[in-house]
């Protein structure tokens, strides 16, 4: 699966990128304190780091320091956690924090690379995929890290799991079909497997709405990655960003009314913002530096 690989390629390869651009932007929009914050990885001071900003793009406060290129970072349901990817330990591994980005610790412990958390919403489990087993498989553990189940066991790429908001399904891509890769849906044990998308080019990275109603996907089927949100049986795919340039890794706000996604449409990696039709895309970051990856805080 040559999208899962350039993915994975792009947190090593955008932090040697290096644009000038200046200014400040502010949304002005007053949200409750947890819900405002968002993660995200930065290298404006360098090197990549974990940081927090609020929604509007202000307060941008860095949480951990020489972190050998941690990505992916995904905020616990429960807000006092956030699981990363780390290669500190010699290859992509997966670890816990708090959010004050102390007690690091190593969740899967495996040779083989370990990429794509995401929390079960009860915030007991954590699904991955890997790369353990020779090809991309979706596992899920425990949020300590023991009792680690493979859901997907077949040879094809399977990865980016994301957790329906009720817990029951996960949504992930996979080649399986001999063809590109497509969103599929499985049951939370890894059963009652459903195909939802059927294109010849690929789509990946799904989030589900708040309220499980729909789920928003990257696709290349328009000539360029760009942010999609379909109905939850696969219906009504609808293209929100419509940019020539790169847009991806949607996430959805806790209230579903907006999706932030990262973009290089301004000249670098920067975090946008956009309602949830896609209309009213907000530059969030407005850093020259690489901005990626952004996962908002949960509901509380
Ligand atoms: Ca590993
Ligand atoms: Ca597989
Ligand atoms: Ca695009
Ligand atoms: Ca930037």
């Amino acid at each position: 699966m040559k999208n899962l690989s350039i993915l994975r390629l792009i947190s090593v390869f955008v932090f040697g990128v290096v644009l000038v651009m200046a200014g400040h932007h502010k949304w002005g929009m007053a949200q409750s304190s947890n819900e405002s914050r968002i993660v995200f990885i930065s290298d404006r001071d360098g090197s990549p780091e974990i940081y927090f900003m609020n929604f509007d793009g202000s307060n941008v406060t860095k949480i951990t320091s020489n972190s050998p290129l941690p990505n992916l970072p995904q905020w616990s349901p429960n807000g006092e956690k956030i699981v990363f990817l780390s290669d500190k330990d010699g290859n992509a591994e997966l670890y816990l924090m708090n959010i004050d980005g102390s007690n690091q610790v190593n969740l899967t412990n495996h040779p083989g690379g370990d990429y794509s958390p995401d929390w079960s919403p009860d915030g007991s489990k954590i699904a991955f995929d890997s790369y353990r087993n020779g090809n991309f498989e979706v596992f899920v553990m425990n949020a300590d890290g023991t009792n680690l189940v493979n859901l997907t066991n077949n040879r094809a790429s399977d990865g980016f799991p994301a957790w329906s908001p009720d817990g029951q399904r996960i949504a992930f891509s996979s080649d399986r079909d001999n063809d590109e890769d497509n969103i599929y849906l499985m049951n939370a044990d890894g059963s009652n497997l459903v195909k939802l998308t059927n294109t010849k080019e690929a789509d990946f990275s799904p989030a589900w709405s708040p309220d499980g109603s729909k789920i928003a996907f990257v696709s290349e089927r328009d000539g360029n990655s760009e942010i999609y949100v379909m109905n939850a049986d696969g219906t009504n795919v609808i293209n929100l960003t419509k940019n020539p340039n790169f847009d991806t890794f949607p996430a959805w706000s806790p209230d579903g009314s907006k999706i932030i996604f990262h973009s290089e449409r301004d000249g670098n990696m920067e975090i946008y913002a956009m309602n949830a039709d896609g209309s009213n895309v907000t530059n969030l970051t407005n850093n020259p530096g690489v901005d990626m990856s952004p996962s908002w805080a949960p509901r509380r």
